[in-house]
């Protein structure tokens, strides 16, 4: 009764909205609780839209991003053969940027609108991708351990909870087995090479492993996000768990290269069944992630250039939509 009397003409009554949302907030949790997909046309919490939004654009943007770095060896690539491979993998991370924008759009945000956030500085990427390549071996160190990392813990998000992301993962997760074996089969010939290849490969090793550490995201219990994360059944594995089970598979792939993990306190933990590490440079991750990495000014300057030259290509792909679309219209008259 009081209820009624705030209802504004021609809209729905408060208490039946009330209990609409409720009825879908519930429905929702049900799906979760169930471990179904929830699909774009659901209904969904507007925190739950957000927090995907976020992690799906800068999983999008660390993957465009992501193809710079490598992209600086394209012309230097030692060998006919190796060039055509790393072009396959620039191009598939291209790709993936792609898939991860379509299905960030798929909650309602536009890619102009994600685009303009990572050109002007607002959007974050990888802390990774921050970091420069200086010789052949950091290619190969950048299959090996940056896409190492990125399958460990894109695996789990091919059982996320939202249909589109999960699915892009799917997709995304078999490439990126390729990359990762591509980069440790440079590292492997570098290491079994010269002595100068070898020293190659071990200052790449040197120079990528913390980093790399670092990129799985701070210790849980400063992660502001992964709690509800895990909740929602976005994140299924945390920080911390991922970045210990990348540890253990990944020393037993240094030592078959007779390389050395520049981590002195790393070790065998029996009691554990894990490997222990030393700590993390915590203080250069977040100067790298605010802005103020070895690369950082560099990357976003060339991925502005990069979109700014390709202003043309899009005109021409819209003009050429447009010229489809008038005769699939007339056509039709
Ligand atoms: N860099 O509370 P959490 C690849 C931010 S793809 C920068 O733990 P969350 C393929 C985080 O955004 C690599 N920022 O956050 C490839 C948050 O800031 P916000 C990318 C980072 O979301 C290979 C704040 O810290 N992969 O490598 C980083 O629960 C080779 C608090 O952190 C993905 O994006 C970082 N490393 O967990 C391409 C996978 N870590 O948003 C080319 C999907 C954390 O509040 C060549 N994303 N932050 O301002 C995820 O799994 C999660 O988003 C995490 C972070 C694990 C990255």
């Amino acid at each position: 009764m009081y209820t009624q009397s705030m209802d504004i003409p021609g809209q729905q009554p408060r208490a039946v909205a009330a209990a609409e949302q409720g009825a879908q907030e519930q429905e929702f949790e049900a799906r979760i609780a169930a471990d179904r997909k929830v699909e774009p046309r659901d209904w969904m919490p507007e925190a739950y839209r957000r927090t995907l939004v976020r992690q799906i654009s800068q999983h999008a943007h660390s993957e465009v991003v992501g193809m710079l770095p490598e992209g600086n060896w394209l012309t230097r690539a030692p060998t006919l053969k190796r060039k055509a491979i790393l072009m396959a993998k620039v191009q598939d991370e291209g790709g993936h940027g792609l898939y991860l924008y379509a299905a960030a759009e798929t909650l309602g945000v536009s890619r102009d609108t994600l685009l303009d956030q990572l050109h002007s500085g607002k959007a974050k990427y990888s802390s990774i991708f921050n970091y420069p390549t200086v010789s052949w071996a950091d290619i190969g160190a950048i299959g090996w351990l940056v896409d190492g990392a990125a399958i460990m813990n894109q695996i789990p998000l091919c059982r996320c909870s939202y249909g589109p992301y999960a699915r892009a993962m799917i997709r995304v997760c078999k490439e990126e087995s390729f990359h990762q074996r591509q980069g440790y089969e440079i590292m492997l010939a570098l290491a079994n090479g010269t002595p100068a290849q070898k020293r190659m490969a071990q200052d790449a090793l040197d120079r990528w492993w913390w980093p790399v550490l670092a990129m799985f995201g701070p210790h849980d219990s400063d992660s502001q996000h992964s709690g509800q994360s895990m909740r929602w059944g976005i994140k299924r594995v945390s920080n911390d768990d991922l970045r210990q089970k990348f540890v253990d598979a990944t020393v037993p792939q240094a030592e078959l290269l007779g390389l050395t993990l520049p981590d002195p306190l790393l070790k065998w933990n029996a009691q554990r069944g894990h490997y222990d590490f030393g700590p993390i440079d915590w203080d250069d991750f977040w100067k790298v992630v605010n802005g103020d990495g070895p690369c950082n000014r560099e990357r976003l300057a060339t991925r502005v250039r990069a979109h700014a030259e390709g202003a043309w290509v899009r005109e021409a792909a819209m003009a050429h939509a447009e010229k489809q679309r008038r005769k699939a219209h007339q056509e039709a008259a």
